[in-house]
């Protein structure tokens, strides 16, 4: 069990940085410095709050999410890793892998010299894991907590041979409302929309939500924004590492059929996540590492 004192002794930053419980004694770490305030579970390595001062939270996180092992929480940033959706072959193996389902060791904390923090977890392979997925590595996730967030999960291959992985940093994203909101970035990509056969092209360059969206776009590393007039502000969502976005809301009915999300939640929340997967999953040789990253921020 992660003792919360230990934490506190080994990593406190006075005024910056401190440890809290969460419900069934899950432990996340809390960030206020000069440009943001932001929350961190241990369990999934999975960011749940990021704040700029004196602005709306960015991240959508619900009032209803399990905090239970076995189970993953329901917003921030979800890290879906090895794979990416249902398992290929065995789907009683936990959808979206099991990074999220894990507790991530904390390695280190940082103050940078612009006055940002640094946040690097780690999760290593073990008798656990490879139950799951048979292979051994070495995954890293780094917050960097500033006027921007970044995130960014590495995977290092330390088995003898290669393999191949699918990952996706899962963001919700907090909005006023979905029926105002406009999605930037994708006009001209090709996409699939999970559970329908053929290939669509993003024909505008605003992407409205209306009904049920799981879109993936492939071949695109571009920046997308959300436009929120209601909350008067553009979210920059950035990322490298990745081509493939995806887009996903769940709709109404979903949504109603979702047990950890109140029967509104999609309303408040879209899902904009740097993926690896379909035909851009990843394949490392022993030794090779990949890095996966986001840059969320507010334009100016
Ligand atoms: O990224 C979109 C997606 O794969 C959807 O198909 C949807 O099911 C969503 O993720 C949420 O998955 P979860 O397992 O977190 O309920």
């Amino acid at each position: 069990m992660i003792d919360i004192n230990q934490l506190n002794e080994k990593f406190k930053i006075e005024g910056v940085l401190t440890f809290k419980k969460l419900k069934n004694n899950l432990i996340c770490l809390v960030v206020s410095n000069q440009y943001a305030d932001a929350t961190i579970s241990l369990y999934g390595a999975q960011i749940t709050s990021f704040r700029p001062k004196k602005e709306v939270e960015i991240l959508w996180l619900s009032p209803m999410s399990y905090y239970e092992e076995g189970k993953a929480i329901r917003g921030g940033i979800p890290v879906c890793f090895p794979w990416f959706g249902p398992h290929k072959s065995d789907p009683a193996k936990p959808q979206h892998g099991f990074g999220r389902l894990m507790y991530w060791e904390l390695m280190e904390v940082t103050e940078n010299t612009h006055g940002e923090t640094q946040i690097r977890l780690e999760l290593t392979s073990s008798e656990i894991t490879k139950a799951y997925w048979p292979y051994e590595f070495f995954a890293e996730m780094t917050f960097t907590i500033g006027k921007t967030l970044k995130v960014t999960l590495k995977v290092t291959n330390t088995s003898p041979i290669q393999f191949d992985y699918s990952c996706a940093l899962h963001t919700y994203f907090n909005l006023s409302a979905i029926e105002d909101i406009t999605i930037e970035g994708l006009k001209g990509t090709r996409y699939y929309k999970n559970g329908e056969p053929g290939e669509f092209i993003q024909e505008s360059s605003k992407l409205k939500i209306h009904q049920v969206e799981d879109r993936h776009y492939y071949d695109t590393s571009a920046t997308c924004f959300i436009e929120d007039p209601k909350f008067r502000r553009k979210i920059m969502v950035a990322k490298s590492g990745s081509k493939t976005t995806t887009v996903w809301n769940p709709g109404a009915a979903n949504c109603h059929k979702t047990s950890d999300m109140p029967n509104e939640a999609y309303r408040r929340f879209v899902c904009i996540e740097a993926v690896n997967s379909l035909n851009d999953t990843v394949c490392i040789t022993p030794g090779e590492s990949h890095e996966t990253s986001a840059v969320i921020g507010l334009k100016e």
